[in-house]
Formats: C-alpha cells, sequence, structure tokens
C-alpha cells in the first residue's frame, strides 16, 4: 500500500517492504501554483522582469518544440521520443543558471535546456529519426550530447569537473575565469551504482559539479517511493554532499537554488545535490503508456502545477507582460513548430560510410576490414529495394 502526496503536505509512505516514512519535509518555493511570490529560507530571487518573462518564453518554446516532437512520432516520423511535459521549470530555471565557461551533461529529456544553450531544434531529432549518430557539436554548445545509458553521465561530468579542477578553472579572484559543471538525470538514475559512484568521486575531491535530479516520481512504471526510503535529496547527505530539495515547477526558485549551487563549484567549494521535485505529465516515452501504472487523478492534480501557468499568472497580473506580449510569443512558437515539422521530413539520409568515420580518429584495422567487408555486402543490393 502506498499513499501519495506532495512533499509540501505531510507524507506517509509505505513501502512494499512494509517500512513506514513520513516524509514532511518542505521544498525551496518562491512562486506559488497560484502565481503568488512567496518567501523561503536563505534563497532569494535576484533577477528582473525582463528576466522572468525570458524564462516563460522558454518554457513555451521548449513545450511547443516538445509538442510538435511527440506528434512527429505518433505520426511515424521519429522512432521514439521522451517527451518533457511539466518539467520545463526545473529545465529553464537550472539553464538560466548556466555561464559561457560551464558545461552541461543531459540525460536524454533536456530539450529545453539543450534549446537555451542555442542548439538548432532539427539537430536534436536526427537520433530519434535515426538519420545520424551525433546530434550537435557538444563543444560549441558546452552542452554534451544525450545519454541513454542511465547514470552514466553523473561519472563523465564528475571526470569532467575534475579536469576542469586541474586546468585551473575553479576557485579564481576573478568569477569570471570559474566554470563547473552541471549534471541532469532523474530519479531512478539515482539507484544506479554509476551515480553512486560518482557522488563518491565528486565528494572525495571537492568536484565542482552540480547534481541535479529532475524527480518527476516515476521511473518508467516504477514510483520513487519504492526506490528510495527516505526523500531523495537526503541521500546526498551520506556522501557528504550538501544537497537541496526545491518546487521543481517554480522557475524562479529552480534558478535561485541552482546559481547558488553553481556559484558555490565555481568558487571552489565543491559539489552540491538538487532534487527539483516535479511531475512528468506524460508518457516515460512515446512507447509508453502511463495509463498502466498510475492514476489520473495524480495527473490532474499536476497538471493544477503547471509550470508554465503559474510564470504566466504572475507576470500577467505585475503588468510585465500583456497579451500582446503573449500573442508574439505564440507566434514565435507556431514558426518554430513549422520548421520542427517541415524540417524532419527533409533530415538528410544517413551515410553509411560515416558510422565508421565518425567512430574513430583512426579506425582500427580489424574495423576498417569489417567495415570493407559490410560495404561491399550492402554495394551487392544496389539497384534492389531490399534495403
Ligand atoms: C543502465 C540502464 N538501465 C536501464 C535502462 C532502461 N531505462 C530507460 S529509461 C529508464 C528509467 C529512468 O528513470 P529516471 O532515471 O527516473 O529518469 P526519467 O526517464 O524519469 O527522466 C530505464 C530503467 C537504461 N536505459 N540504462
Amino acid at each position: 500500500m502506498t499513499e501519495r502526496q506532495g512533499p509540501d503536505a505531510s507524507e506517509t509512505v509505505v513501502t512494499p517492504g512494509g517500512t513506514r516514512i513520513v516524509r514532511s519535509e518542505e521544498f525551496i518555493q518562491l512562486l506559488t501554483p497560484e502565481g503568488e511570490r512567496v518567501e523561503a529560507e536563505g534563497f532569494t530571487y535576484d533577477h528582473d522582469d525582463a528576466t522572468i518573462a525570458a524564462n516563460l518564453r522558454h518554457m513555451v518554446l521548449g513545450r511547443r518544440f516538445d509538442t510538435e516532437a511527440t506528434a512527429l512520432q505518433r505520426k511515424g516520423q521519429l522512432g521514439l521520443w521522451p517527451p518533457a511535459l511539466g518539467q520545463e521549470a526545473a529545465q529553464v530555471g537550472s539553464g538560466a543558471a548556466v555561464a559561457d565557461l560551464d558545461m552541461i551533461f543531459p540525460s536524454y529529456r533536456e530539450h529545453s535546456v539543450a534549446l537555451m544553450r542555442g542548439i538548432d531544434p532539427l539537430d536534436m531529432l536526427k537520433t530519434f529519426r535515426g538519420t545520424a549518430m551525433v546530434d550537435w557539436d557538444s563543444v560549441a554548445h558546452r552542452f554534451h550530447l544525450y545519454s541513454f545509458v542511465i547514470g552514466t553521465q553523473a561519472l563523465h561530468a564528475t571526470g569532467y569537473a575534475m579536469g576542469m579542477q586541474r586546468d585551473g578553472v575553479v576557485g579564481n579572484p576573478d568569477p569570471a575565469d570559474n566554470g563547473a559543471v552541471l549534471v541532469y538525470f532523474g530519479d531512478g538514475a539515482t539507484s544506479q551504482g554509476d551515480v553512486s559512484e560518482a557522488l563518491v568521486f565528486a565528494a572525495s575531491y571537492d568536484a565542482p559539479v552540480v547534481f541535479f535530479v529532475q524527480n518527476n516520481q516515476w521511473a518508467i512504471s516504477e514510483p520513487i517511493e519504492r526506490q528510495s526510503r527516505i526523500p531523495l535529496y537526503r541521500r546526498a547527505t551520506g556522501f557528504g554532499i550538501p544537497s537541496v530539495r526545491v518546487d521543481g515547477n517554480d522557475v524562479l526558485a529552480v534558478q535561485a537554488v541552482t546559481e547558488w549551487a553553481m556559484d558555490r563549484a565555481r568558487r571552489g567549494e565543491g559539489p552540491t545535490f538538487i532534487e527539483a521535485f516535479t511531475y512528468r505529465m506524460g508518457a516515460h516515452t512515446t512507447s509508453d503508456d502511463p495509463t498502466k501504472y498510475r492514476e489520473r487523478a495524480e495527473e490532474e492534480e499536476w497538471r493544477g502545477k503547471d509550470p508554465i501557468a503559474r510564470v504566466r499568472s504572475y507576470l500577467l497580473a505585475r503588468g510585465a507582460i500583456d497579451q500582446a506580449w503573449l500573442d508574439a510569443l505564440e507566434a514565435e512558437s507556431e514558426e518554430l513548430g513549422v520548421r520542427v515539422r517541415e524540417g524532419c521530413l527533409e533530415l538528410p539520409e544517413p551515410v553509411l560510410e560515416d558510422y565508421w568515420e565518425l567512430a574513430y580518429a583512426t579506425l582500427p584495422p580489424g574495423l576498417a576490414e569489417q567495415r570493407d567487408a559490410y560495404l561491399a555486402y550492402e554495394a551487392g543490393f544496389e539497384g534492389e529495394d531490399a534495403r
């Protein structure tokens, strides 16, 4: 038996093993679901309305891209898509805390952050359409390629952060000379060995890395309380890493908390673990059917905490934006939708040779032989439709 409520209410969870856990901890929140500003101990929001409006724009565009990609998959134009509906505030708030020298290691759902880093949405569709192995230039965008192996990027990120430390990009007197790493993963990933190893290394070496968990409460069909006997953010304490839970549907709070954590890392004060408590409103991926494992009422409850609606209400009530501003944003997002829909169909067909050429700087002799044999085999079908 499992009773589930939000973390802002006193919450009792009985795990399948019969352990009773009382989860009454609150999270950092600066904007309520109704769009009202509230105080949070230890965290303030230091940005103006223009920044909040810019975040709203990123959230709306991110959602539009995600909706279009989901529809493209439903029409058979993509092999698979992991929807991010409902997680826009967690992504945009954290993405807004990233500076030029920072590096991001995403999971496979951080579409809004990728757009903020200037990645072409059409490039992001290539893997999912099967037209290229590599989507974007991860060095130029300071945004690593998507990782489909759960949790592995936590290790890559920690190693990269230790490299930055050794390159002297951390703890310099001028803040502009410092950088840090932001790594995203899900609640389910915290059950992976890779994540635990990453936390050990990050803590041991004071690595400049911020672990950002989007706790969307489901690891495909596994609810979070089956995986963690304590609130997720408290796991990091056992590794000696400061941790904080934030309302993942509140873009202001997420930005404030992530800025704090990234600043600490850049100053050389070591890693932080952030649990952004949010909800995956859609399916895990387009191959999954959430009606098989969760209640519609739960989804409805979270629809009422929509991360976009609350910022829009807040800015409208303050007069910081008006209907004309929203109409212009709608036009911009329509333009993005058309570009994604039409551009997807025009993505170039993959070139078979690239699968070898792009994998190694110098192809090992054994693989070169395999390549030649395979290309010769494929050439045997030329003129046929068999491929
Ligand atoms: C190492 C590994 N094990 C299992 C899988 C299969 N798998 C894909 S997604 C997923 C659940 C991930 O859940 P979570 O970490 O909460 O992230 P979310 O998808 O909810 O963002 C699993 C088990 C995988 N991709 N990699």
